[in-house]
């Protein structure tokens, strides 16, 4: 370890470097940030010379417990090369070990030339060190083109751990549909930036998508219309499990949304009894919000309510449950109260913990609930004020459906427009007074998809905002500078390349 040149991208404080930065503070600060070309940047990083080169005699062994993440590593490697690391001990060797006095989500990568160490206490660190390990190595290892007979690592020590545990991505499922498929797609994205949350927005007025066995017709008809009727659908049980299940291999919890009491037209379509009239609503097709609500004054409302949250509980293996609370415009302040109240208890008494959107504040809220900011930062206040955590999705800075700039087909502008700097350079603890960092459970980037149909227009919005999002909220504040970044990002274009991923190209960034 003595070997080890400790470098100073902790002793730079690249936030401190004035815009009149003189060439060689300049070169400098190129050479720290190229250094590692990881996003989000890890906490430490310390380089010595020399290398581990990975080749036909290399073997890879794991303790049985970070068995999925070795896994994942070790086919990384042999799908660039031509032949298959050993699983035994080598000259050179691949270790993963579970070291106890790492804690949480941390990793230690640590490359000599004969050992490259991961230690982490749980498979979840040891996987947030193979996807740093993942960048590490030729883009062309993502399509599984590398093809050489060996390759080398820099030897590095690297000690690593994310500042806000959660750290989300919001997928709206309900104006256009994603498959199974597509959302395994998601998945493996968000995953590679060490995003450890997937927030399914489930229903909304254009259309239901989680299966309801005792309330069929929630997907029999109200599945069946989409914005403009482009995309519909719905996941059976058994389908969110598997997206669970999948999620879960790459450490991602999902979190499940069905929003009430309004963004409910498709539940109001389905069945004349939630309607206060007694008289079903035809399906909506369009993206006004603000206009349904389920009648927060008759009891099948709550039974309603306790099934579709029951049944969903029972096969959600995460900790919380989402309901929404946002835009309910057309619920009088009062009803919109009782009904908010009445939804935390369902919740809480399935076992979960409650998330809604910032309107929530209003009601009864303990220090169990979790209220998500998007729009009124009084909302967050009060949150917090009332002894409740805070999940920061700032609109007019990473809604990934917002705009780049008024040349962007794709997205909304109602939040202005949000390009690639303006969705990293912000500092969620100072960004709402009296939300502090210890209110502050993380981030959460969502993409809303009224104008989204495909994984194309998915891809091209989230890329590449989302990783800088992934960097606020996994490294150390410290670190969050965008002349680094801007580096590091524009070497990301290969990666993108590789997996054919579209994305948008910003001006802002001098892409490679
Ligand atoms: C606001 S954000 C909404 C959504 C829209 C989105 C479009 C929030 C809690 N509600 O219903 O889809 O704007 O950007």
């Amino acid at each position: 370890m003595n070997s080890f040149i400790k470098l100073v991208l902790i002793v730079v404080s690249l936030s401190t470097l004035s815009c009149n930065i003189g060439s060689q503070e300049e070169k400098k600060l190129e050479y720290l940030s190229s250094m590692i070309n990881v996003i989000p940047l890890p906490s430490e990083v310390s380089k010595a010379n020399g290398s581990f080169e990975i080749d036909k005699n290399t073997g890879i062994i794991s303790d049985i417990k970070l068995q999925n993440s070795a896994f994942f590593l070790k086919n990384f490697i042999e799908g660039g090369m031509d032949f298959k690391l050993s699983n035994s001990k080598k000259d050179k060797t691949i270790i993963f070990a579970i070291n106890d006095s790492i804690i949480g989500e941390a990793y230690r990568i640590t490359i000599s030339e004969a050992k490259l160490l991961v230690e982490s206490r749980n498979d979840k660190g040891a996987f947030f060190a193979v996807q740093t390990l993942r960048q590490l190595l030729p883009a062309s290892f993502e399509n599984k083109n590398y093809n050489n007979e060996t390759v080398k690592f820099d030897l590095l020590k690297i000690e690593d751990n994310p500042e806000y545990s959660y750290r989300g991505f919001m997928l709206d499922v309900a104006r256009h549909f994603f498959t199974v498929d597509e959302v395994k797609h998601v998945i493996d994205i968000i995953a590679m930036y060490k995003i450890n949350t997937l927030h399914l927005h489930l229903t909304d007025d254009q259309g239901w998508r989680i299966e309801i066995k005792s309330w069929p017709n929630l997907t029999a008809h109200g599945s069946k219309s989409s914005v403009k009727n482009e995309k519909a659908g719905f996941y059976t049980q058994e389908e969110y499990i598997e997206i669970q299940n999948y999620a879960k291999k790459h450490h991602i919890e999902v979190i499940p949304e069905i929003d009430m009491p309004g963004h409910t037209n498709a539940a109001l379509s389905s069945y004349p009894e939630l309607n206060c009239n007694n008289k079903a609503t035809k399906l909506y097709t369009g993206t006004r919000v603000g206009f349904s609500t389920l009648c927060t004054s008759k009891e099948i409302t709550y039974k309603f309510v306790d099934d579709v949250i029951g049944e969903l509980a029972s096969i959600t293996t995460g900790r919380y449950i989402h309901i929404g609370g946002d835009e309910s415009h057309s619920t009088k302040k009062v009803d919109y109260i009782f009904f908010i109240d009445k939804a935390r208890k369902i919740v809480e008494s399935h076992g979960k913990k409650l998330i809604g959107w910032d309107e929530i504040a209003h009601s009864d809220i303990n220090d169990e609930t979790i209220v998500q900011f998007w729009a009124k930062e009084e909302n967050a206040k009060l949150a917090v004020q009332k002894g409740a955590k805070v999940i920061l999705s700032p609109s007019d800075k990473i809604y990934l459906d917002i705009k780049y700039n008024d040349t962007t087909k794709l997205g909304l502008t109602w939040a202005g427009l949000n390009n690639v700097r303006d969705a990293y350079e912000w500092r969620p603890d100072t960004l709402i007074t009296s939300v502090n960092r210890e209110n502050i459970l993380g981030i959460e980037a969502p993409l809303w998809t009224e104008t989204v149909v495909t994984l194309d227009n998915l891809e091209y919005l989230i890329l590449p905002r989302l990783l800088g999002v992934a960097e606020l909220a996994w490294s150390n504040p410290e670190k969050i500078n965008w002349e680094s970044y801007k580096i590091r990002l524009a070497k990301q274009q290969a990666r993108f390349d590789s997996l054919r991923l579209n994305n948008y190209k910003s001006e802002l960034i001098d892409w490679e």
